[in-house]
């Protein structure tokens, strides 16, 4: 609290010390309950007092913060009785730090501003086709090769025939100490950090310093007509040769679903709860979540190896098959007590027991979940997608993957959809706003594309339909948390209603 303040105003408070005539904060727990978030904040000329649980009384500094502004050089608060408590316990960020790799720093960065906002989760994307980002002891190679890459697609992927690329090496990992750091930064901040290890797809980064996990030429598959599979991209590498995309033996320095996926056998099983074991001990989170997106079945299809899984196990198709893998993952997960979450393609094929779903392609993943009695994050792409453009003529702002979700369209979403009952409703724990980063190369864009964004996200998921206010929002509370913001140099886009642009991502 003091830290910030001091940021942003050059001032510290005294803090739990009462003494006629300095202002001064109290902070009173009056509740044990860990999971509560509530607190009370009461704003006398005698001081402040806030009460609450831990991370009530957290909150309700947050809060504080928020009320003080300056007023010809001297802090001001307005006399306030406030109790208040979230609408939503699970209210999230997503970094991709696999399409870019961020140091430290700026994920404590962005940290301390998910914190002053009330979030309480960050999902963190350690893995990604073009780049492994967690170094993990008993598999040195996924770091060593699989978080580097030799160069990057530039602009979108269909704007060059072949693709034109950089030449610009890039990468990075955290080290096991470094992830241990963030935790415990965002626990002291009441942040929980999800740790994400894709799976089955978006694996290339991994296969291609251990291409014996694959499922592709390593399992007895001819290439048809001596024709290599092709994924959803036919790719030329650096070189200007045609990119091996179905081997992947090196890491792509482009976008798009890569077609080698990991492949169903014992020794990828084994490496993935290596992997997940040196996870579990960094993170202690109750969700681990193994992604499941996009992954496609063209290699299983034509494995021998995977063939046999799907007869032996009596499976329908590969669609089963992928059930299969992540049942097996969610049973190894709960048996050291964690919980698995996954992208909404974990339904297809049947969804495994007790996973939790991120619905992403639209809400239609979570309303089938929750009416199948499973817990739901909701992060639409058509409400959520931080990376999408922030106005409606994209030639006025730096490249992104495209779609366009103003402030306003973030700050309308209602994450519990009417369509179900209130105690399927029940089922949805959250909202996230998702960050991916193929076109976020820097700390500054990485900034522009969630702010202002993350503050109608913050109302979204602590205030709750009945109490959100789109005029009081960008009247009242807007424009002070973008002076904050400003004072404490985070680059954000200035919305279009209040002033133009003057900073340049
Ligand atoms: C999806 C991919 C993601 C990509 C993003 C771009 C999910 C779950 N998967 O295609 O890897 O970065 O959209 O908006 O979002």
């Amino acid at each position: 609290f003091n830290n910030f303040l001091h940021q942003l105003y050059g001032i510290r408070l005294p803090i739990a010390t009462f003494d006629h005539g300095t202002p001064s904060i109290k902070l009173s727990i009056s509740s044990n309950e860990e999971t509560t978030e509530a607190y009370q904040v009461e704003v006398t000329e005698e001081g402040i007092d806030i009460s609450g649980s831990e991370k009530g009384i957290f909150y309700g500094l947050q809060t504080t913060l928020q009320l003080i502004s300056t007023n010809n050089g001297n802090l001001s608060i307005p006399t306030v009785s406030i109790k208040d408590e979230p609408e939503f316990a699970y209210r999230g960020i997503m970094l991709d730090v696999g399409r870019h790799f961020f140091e430290v720093a700026e994920i404590k960065k962005m940290i301390d501003l998910m914190a002053y906002f009330k979030f309480n989760k960050m999902h963190w994307h350690l893995t990604e086709d073009q780049g492994w980002r967690l170094e993990i002891k008993k598999y040195p190679k996924l770091t060593e090769v699989g978080a580097w890459r030799d160069s990057t697609i530039i602009g979108q992927y269909w704007d060059f025939d072949p693709f034109v690329y950089d030449g610009v090496k890039h990468g990075g990992f955290y080290t096991q100490e470094e992830a241990r750091e963030i935790v415990q930064y965002a626990a002291d901040r009441m942040i929980t950090v999800i740790p994400e290890i894709e799976l089955p797809g978006h694996s290339s980064a991994a296969l291609a310093a251990h291409p014996e996990f694959g499922s592709f030429k390593m399992d007895g598959y001819e290439p048809k007509d001596g024709k290599p599979l092709t994924g959803s991209v036919m790719a030329m590498n650096e070189k200007g040769e045609p990119y091996d995309n179905d081997l992947n033996t090196t890491v792509p320095g482009f976008w798009g679903v890569q077609p080698n996926i990991y492949g169903v056998k014992e020794e990828t099983f084994q490496f993935l709860e290596d992997v997940l074991t040196e996870v579990m001990d960094i993170f202690p989170s109750e969700y681990i979540h193994i992604g499941g997106d996009e992954a496609p079945k063209d290699h299983w299809k034509t494995s021998a190896i995977s063939q046999d899984v799907i007869k032996k196990e009596g499976l329908e198709d590969e669609h089963e098959l992928q059930s299969h893998f992540i049942t097996r993952i969610e049973k190894f997960l709960n048996q050291n007590n964690r919980k698995l979450i996954g992208w909404d393609e974990i339904l297809e094929g049947g969804l495994a027991p007790n996973a939790t779903v991120m619905s992403w392609r639209g809400e239609k993943g979570g309303i089938a979940a929750a009416q199948m009695n499973h817990d739901v994050i909701m992060t639409p792409n058509s409400h959520m997608y931080f990376d999408h453009y922030q106005a409606e003529d994209q030639t006025t702002e730096p490249v992104a993957i495209g779609g366009f979700l103003p402030l306003e369209k973030v700050y309308s979403y209602s994450p519990r959809p009417e369509t179900l009952t209130t105690e399927q409703q029940n089922h949805i724990l959250g909202v996230q706003g998702n960050l991916w980063t193929e076109y976020i190369a820097t700390n500054n864009k990485l900034e522009y594309h969630l702010f202002p964004r993350a503050l109608a996200l913050a109302e979204v998921a602590w205030m709750g339909k009945t109490q959100k206010d789109y005029d009081e929002f960008t009247t009242y509370r807007l424009p002070h948390r973008l002076a904050e913001l400003e004072q404490i140099n985070v680059f954000y886009r200035v919305p279009e209603a209040t002033v133009s642009i003057t900073k340049d991502p």
